[in-house]
């Protein structure tokens, strides 16, 4: 039902999918942030077989969220408060671990891909603000070591550092994000990050309101 979009990332797909998914009552639309997602897939796509482990975390987590937006309480999977106050309101949050055979709850699922956006809100700034001579691989892990490291058993840091080595370099990583534009290329990198960033801290604000940022 979604319009198709092409098949390369394209930031600028990327960034409106972000704003968007802020509604003028500051509301996250769901089906927005994960169509968000879903271009983030196609990026890590572009990185190459290194990231395959993450993608398919990643696309696992995108998954769960499309299948409560399309069970029998879709309507409640509209916007993140409205998801929130849902699985409060029945008991489905997981503050406690579930029981194995229970669907892993929209909350903490969503909270998995909102850390996740906090690094690329710092990856990106470090990207948009970086000198030629920066190492790319190096402004990944500072974003990871901040953003997701302390979420992290040690098996998966250690698996995440590997892939960080084949992380294409700093000029490579800005022929796939911006291709043709160049010149502007630091300037739409940074426009991005405003977009994530808004979203990133309603998020932020709406799961603290709740004690929601430690779901297991
Ligand atoms: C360009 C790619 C850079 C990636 C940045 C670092 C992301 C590391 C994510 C590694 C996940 C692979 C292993 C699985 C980890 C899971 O244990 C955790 C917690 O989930 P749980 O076990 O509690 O169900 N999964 C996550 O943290 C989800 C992470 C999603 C990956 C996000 C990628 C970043 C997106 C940027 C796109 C370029």
């Amino acid at each position: 039902p979604l319009p198709l979009w092409g098949e390369e990332f394209d930031i600028r797909q990327l960034r409106r999918a972000f704003s968007t998914s802020l509604s003028p009552r500051g509301e996250i639309l769901l089906r927005e942030y994960l169509h968000g997602w879903r271009q983030l897939l196609k990026f890590m796509e572009a990185l190459g077989t290194a990231f395959g482990l993450i993608s398919r975390e990643t696309e696992s987590k995108i998954s769960i969220m499309e299948q409560h937006q399309e069970g029998p309480h879709s309507l409640h999977y509209h916007t993140v408060q409205s998801m929130v106050k849902f699985e409060l309101a029945s008991g489905l949050v997981g503050f406690q671990s579930l029981p194995a055979h229970q669907p892993p709850s929209g909350c903490r699922t969503l909270l998995r891909l909102h850390r996740a956006l906090k690094w690329l809100e710092l990856f990106l700034h470090k990207l948009g603000t970086s000198q030629k001579d920066e190492k790319s691989s190096r402004m990944c892990a500072e974003a990871y070591r901040v953003a997701l490291a302390p979420y992290h058993s040690w098996w998966v840091q250690q698996a995440v550092a590997l892939a960080f080595l084949a992380m294409p370099s700093r000029q490579e990583l800005y022929h796939i994000i911006v291709r043709g534009e160049k010149p502007a290329a630091g300037a739409i990198v940074l426009t991005t990050v405003e977009s994530l960033s808004r979203v990133y801290n309603v998020t932020q604000e709406v799961y603290s309101a709740h004690g929601m940022l430690e779901l297991p």
